[in-house]
């Protein structure tokens, strides 16, 4: 199957690929950027920040899914997440995409002009998740984990870490359209650091051509983690250049979207990327 080259938005709007979502994190816990943004209005600031920066999407989550993170209510995600989308509301020029597992929370957000729901459970985390997507012709990101962040520490076994991840996205992929969703508004996500170890991220970043034959769009979130930190060190700029370097190689390797808390460089590699690419095949 030959993977689009854009996804169209329930409003028309057309995200061309390759592309960048960029990470606006409402918790007081999320790993990267937890407790910057609690109060609603630096996180509505930090969102326009993120689209002038460059970003094609702003993904707000509310929630922190960082390894072991404890669960939030539906209330709790709520409260957080609302003010950002009113306040975002018509300020922001690019779509909204909400993380999170929970459909009430995705429910909501997309009744305040959120378009993508971003599901880092697959829609295996709330039965009633795929129905809210389908019925408001949301695109979805289903990512790969297994168990949940409290105990996918403990699930990171593999024999073949693509194959295994190739085979249940597809798995996700088929459940959802089973529920309605269009395959149009799929995209997969290898869930990089969710049960996996340090060497699954790395083959699966290798493999990712193998996961692109899905026929799917293919997000790619690296962005700071653990992983990359133990090839490069955890200083600012050592955690921003590996970063970079392997969203780079995402791309590179079929990925269509890479998710970033800093979305200024990825946005700049990307024009790079499309005017190499420009040239033809080399
Ligand atoms: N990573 C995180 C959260 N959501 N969603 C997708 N589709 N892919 C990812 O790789 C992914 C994700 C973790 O990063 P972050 O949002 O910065 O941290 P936290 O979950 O602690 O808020």
């Amino acid at each position: 199957m030959l993977r689009p080259s854009s996804l169209r938005l329930k409003d028309g709007r057309r995200i061309r690929f390759p592309a960048v979502t960029a990470v606006l994190n409402v918790t007081p816990d999320s790993f990267s950027d937890g407790g910057l943004y609690l109060d609603a209005r630096r996180a509505v600031e930090r969102g326009l920040e993120l689209a002038a920066a460059g970003a094609d999407i702003v993904e707000v989550g509310a929630e922190s899914t960082r390894p072991g993170a404890a669960a939030v209510a539906v209330e709790e995600e709520l409260a957080r997440l609302v003010p950002v989308l009113e306040g975002l509301g018509s300020r922001l020029k690019v779509p909204i995409s909400v993380d999170t597992r929970k459909a009430e929370v995705a429910r909501r957000a997309l009744a305040l002009g959120a378009a993508v729901v971003n599901d880092v459970s697959g829609l295996r985390f709330d039965p009633a998740m795929a129905a809210v997507a389908a019925q408001a012709k949301a695109a979805v990101v289903l990512m790969h984990m297994r168990g949940t962040p409290a105990t996918m520490g403990r699930m990171a076994r593999y024999r073949d870490v693509v194959a295994e991840v190739k085979s249940e996205l597809a798995a996700r992929a088929r459940m959802a359209v089973r529920c309605g969703i269009r395959a149009d508004r799929i995209l997969l996500d290898p869930g990089f650091g969710f049960a996996k170890k340090a060497a699954d991220n790395l083959k699966l970043l290798r493999g990712l051509p193998q996961l692109c034959r899905l026929g799917y769009p293919i997000m790619v979130g690296v962005s700071r983690k653990r992983f990359l930190r133990r090839i490069a060190g955890s200083a600012d700029a050592a955690l921003s250049g590996a970063t970079l370097a392997a969203s780079l190689l995402a791309v590179l390797a079929g990925a269509s979207l890479v998710r970033v808390h800093e979305p200024g460089p990825a946005a700049a590699a990307l024009k790079v990327v499309r005017a190499w690419r420009a040239l033809g095949a080399v």
